[in-house]
């Protein structure tokens, strides 16, 4: 469904795991500056993907620095012991995977009951059915383009039509969930990706984190970028 979302309704997220892990808090008051919509934290346990990243320690310490929102994407094994800990630091979203949930929905049940936004992701292999059962308690779905773990991967092109599956999912369903697109979400997808009924952008190497230019001046570039098209295609 061409034009399904305005880009004046979308949101750009910086992911944190692809800033100066020296400079955080510089990077997060930068890129507040430079209008960056929300700050995406990959937590990583090194067992659900094998890597490791951001903690709720590093939520709370950055939280002071920004009222914008902090979106914590849990690439953990038992997710549901750690929603507390992140509601606590300073989430205003929390996102497990479902391929880690016990039960997704009672996993976003209980996200919901700390009054924070209650998400979902799913990796590239995995199907749009499994999140049936949630949906229409999920305030955001986040669709894998590239498989958890690491930034500066390829774009996974074959995930397109699942995103098409899922604006047909909370479509029939009236849930509100938003659709989040991340990994290689860099410029030239983004037209696409709007078509297809994202409207949450995890920005990272591909977008906003790379040599020659500053990650404020990347942001500056991209929501400049995303308000032509807004004009295009009001
Ligand atoms: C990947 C993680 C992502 C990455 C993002 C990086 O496991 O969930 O949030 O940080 O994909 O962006 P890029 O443009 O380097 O792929
Ligand atoms: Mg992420």
């Amino acid at each position: 469904m061409p034009g399904l979302v305005n880009a004046a309704a979308v949101e750009l997220g910086a992911s944190l795991m692809c800033a100066d892990q020296g400079d955080l808090r510089r990077v997060v008051v930068d890129l507040d500056r430079a209008g960056i919509d929300f700050f995406h934290f990959d937590v990583m346990d090194g067992s659900f993907v094998r890597n490791f990243a951001l903690g709720a320690d590093q939520m709370r310490a950055l939280r002071p620095a920004t009222r914008r929102p902090f979106d914590a994407h849990l690439m953990v094994v038992h997710p549901e012991r750690h929603i507390a800990a992140f509601a606590a630091a300073g989430a205003d979203s929390i996102t497990i995977h479902a391929e880690a949930a016990a039960d997704l929905a009672v996993a976003v049940e209980a996200i919901r009951k700390t009054g924070r936004k209650a998400g979902a992701a799913i990796n590239p292999a995995t199907p749009v059915s499994v999140l049936a059962p949630a949906i229409r308690a999920l305030d955001l779905v986040c669709v894998m383009t590239v498989e958890p773990g690491f930034a500066g991967q390829s774009f996974i092109e074959s995930v397109l039509p699942k995103l098409d599956e899922l604006a047909a999912l909370i479509r029939s369903t009236g849930s509100r969930a938003r659709i989040q697109v991340d990994g290689a979400v860099g410029l030239s997808r983004i037209p696409a990706l709007l078509d297809r009924g994202a409207s949450l952008l995890v920005g990272g190497t591909s977008a906003i984190f790379h040599a020659g230019a500053t990650p404020a001046d990347e942001v500056v570039r991209v929501r400049g970028a995303l308000a032509a098209m807004a004009a295009v295609h009001p």
